[in-house]
């Protein structure tokens, strides 16, 4: 059955861990499963991509970030996510709509309203049918994030956001939690700060019920 499922959370929180591990537990079930990521997955996604993660010699505004974070989106939910459900591919997409929302929205401090009317347009009213908010403090996901992005060997340092400031990861942080709060149905937070397998355990419990029965 396709399904579409989303992982969020604040930088080095896990996500891309944990998707990975997912699709290697769902695909053990028989599922076709196709991971994605935001920004990215198609060639517009992941040439804008370089703009919006390297800092460089001129830092998109809040408003103009917004819109090149919602051009990524239209374009990978057009070519390649709505396609991939329709032929019944279940989809794991690493950052979505709330990424948005908590980092532009309570990060950045545009309106947040207005965010979410961006990602409607953007998404054609597309809505993930389970979002999972990894948390953890933001000192420990900083510290997981700036070990991977000093041992990676490529010359793309995708490290704008996370020389930002341990008031705005707070924010955004603090933005998840708003968004869990709003949308109990829809997303689950889990506990990012205990071992990567105990985390995946909590995962499948959720898929399990959520999903599977
Ligand atoms: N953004 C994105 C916006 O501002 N607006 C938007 O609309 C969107 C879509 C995207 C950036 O763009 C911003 C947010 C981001 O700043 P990205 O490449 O997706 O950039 O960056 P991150 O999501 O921050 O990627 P990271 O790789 O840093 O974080 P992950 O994916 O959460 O973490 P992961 O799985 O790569 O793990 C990082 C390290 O920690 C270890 C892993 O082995 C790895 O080394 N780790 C753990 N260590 C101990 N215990 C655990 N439980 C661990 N889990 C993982």
């Amino acid at each position: 059955m396709a399904f579409f499922i989303t992982f969020e959370g604040i930088e080095g929180c896990g996500k891309t861990t944990q998707m990975e591990m997912l699709k290697a537990y769902l695909e053990q079930g028989g599922a076709e499963v196709l991971c994605v990521r935001e920004p990215g997955g198609t060639i517009l996604g992941e040439r804008v991509r370089e703009l919006l993660l390297n800092a460089g010699d001129e830092e998109p505004g809040p408003l103009a970030e917004l819109f090149l974070y919602e051009a990524c989106r239209a374009q990978l939910v057009n070519l390649v996510i709505k396609p991939a459900l329709a032929s019944g591919k279940t989809v794991l997409c690493d950052r979505f709509i709330d990424s948005t929302v908590a980092y532009q929205g309570y990060g950045r401090g545009l309106d947040v309203k207005a965010v979410y009317a961006a990602n409607e347009l953007a998404t054609n009213g597309l809505r993930p049918d389970l979002t999972l908010i990894l948390d953890c403090a933001v000192e420990t996901g900083l510290k997981r994030a700036w070990a991977r992005i000093e041992a990676a060997t490529d010359e793309n340092r995708e490290d704008r956001f996370e020389k930002e400031s341990l008031l705005f990861h707070n924010r955004v942080r603090a933005g998840y939690i708003e968004i869990a709060k709003k949308e109990p149905e829809r997303v689950q937070v889990i506990d990012a700060t205990v071992e990567i397998a105990s985390i995946h355990r909590a995962i499948c419990d959720i898929i399990t019920k959520k999903v599977l029965s």
